[in-house]
């Protein structure tokens, strides 16, 4: 059987062959030490959202979206349907994925260290937005981008006793609280009491946590009036929790803006409508648009630039005037 002759490549040829196939390897990566793009040449981003439990996260999720498109990010979505299991699922799963930046809203505060570790040993930077997380390690995420929510409810607090100093009597007042647990809901809580404080006629009689949701804020709101029979002011810790108490308050035969005086927090457009129409009376603003800012901030930290630990949005507060001259600006 005649012998076939077989030409091996010559060492210099496998030599090239190696180089090639590893730059090709590495190049394809997308999460590797060199810090390449992902293989279309795109920063991958894994955002684990709360959920769409109200206009604000709607108009919320809307500005990252748009924010990532229009800075050629290829965001991988996750949303989480206000469960904190969900967004421990979906920042694993960016993990696996190998995004080059994670960021999310965190539900609640705690219970966010062991996944965080994941993602630290995976060298996947984390960028914290809209909420934070009350780890004591802050080399677990990159930054927060974020409202100041005590501040919220202080402003909150600080306008009802300028609305309520010549009152005789005890100034009644029911809470309803945000998700249970959450920054927003435990810091807008502080603000507001701080604020009230030194004045002992303004009294928080009843307070419960509606989810932020407008469901949430009626059936609350149903079981204050009927156990308190004197309701003077509502503090809502978010406009959709307010709207929904707006149904149980006019079911009660009572008039909203009237005879029960109601504070709000996030200015989304339902809300400054419901100011305007003197449903509401005052509303301290917390924008949800933080997608462009986002978006370069996951830029930066993949590029392994310094950003700062603390990024606060600038916010203001609206009167029923003042609603209605904004109205027809609002972008969300
Ligand atoms: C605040 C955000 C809150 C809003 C609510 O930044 O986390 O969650 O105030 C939303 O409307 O549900």
């Amino acid at each position: 059987m005649k012998r076939m002759r077989t030409h091996l490549p010559s060492r210099k040829a496998i030599a090239v062959l190696t180089a090639a196939l590893l730059a090709t390897g590495m190049a394809a990566c997308g999460n590797s030490d060199t810090g390449d793009k992902g293989d279309d040449g795109k920063i991958t981003l894994g955002f684990s959202q709360v959920g769409a439990e109200s206009g604000w996260r709607t108009a919320n999720t809307t500005s990252i979206k748009e924010a990532a498109t229009g800075a050629g990010i290829d965001l991988k979505f996750d949303d989480a349907q206000q469960k904190q299991e969900n967004q421990i699922k979906a920042i694993r799963n960016f993990i696996q994925q190998k995004v080059d930046v994670i960021a999310f809203s965190p539900v609640v505060e705690s219970g966010w260290d062991t996944v965080l570790k994941e993602a630290k040993d995976a060298k996947i930077p984390v960028i914290l937005t809209d909420r934070s997380v009350d780890s004591a390690d802050k080399s677990l995420y990159k930054t927060f981008l974020g409202s100041d929510f005590v501040k919220e409810g202080r402003l909150a607090g600080e306008w009802l006793v300028e609305q309520k100093k010549a009152a005789g009597g005890p100034v009644n007042i029911v809470e309803l609280q945000g998700t249970t647990g959450s920054a927003p809901a435990n810091d807008r809580k502080k603000g507001f009491a701080e604020a009230i404080a030194a004045n002992p006629n303004l009294k928080i009689i009843a307070s419960q946590s509606g989810d932020f949701t407008r469901a949430g804020g009626k059936q609350v709101m149903e079981q204050f009036l009927k156990a308190n029979p004197k309701i003077d002011v509502l503090f809502a810790h978010n406009d959709d929790m307010g709207l929904g108490a707006l149904e149980a308050i006019t079911a009660a035969g009572k008039v909203p803006g009237k005879d029960i005086t109601i504070i709000t927090v996030d200015a989304v457009k339902d809300g400054m409508q419901a100011l305007a129409d003197g449903k509401f009376n005052f509303i301290a603003e917390c924008s949800p648009l933080l997608g462009p800012q986002l978006m370069d901030l996951v830029k930066k930290v993949h590029n392994g630039e310094q950003v700062p630990a603390r990024i606060e949005t600038q916010e203001t507060t609206f009167t029923q005037e003042q609603a209605k001259e904004a109205l027809p600006n609002r972008k969300y």
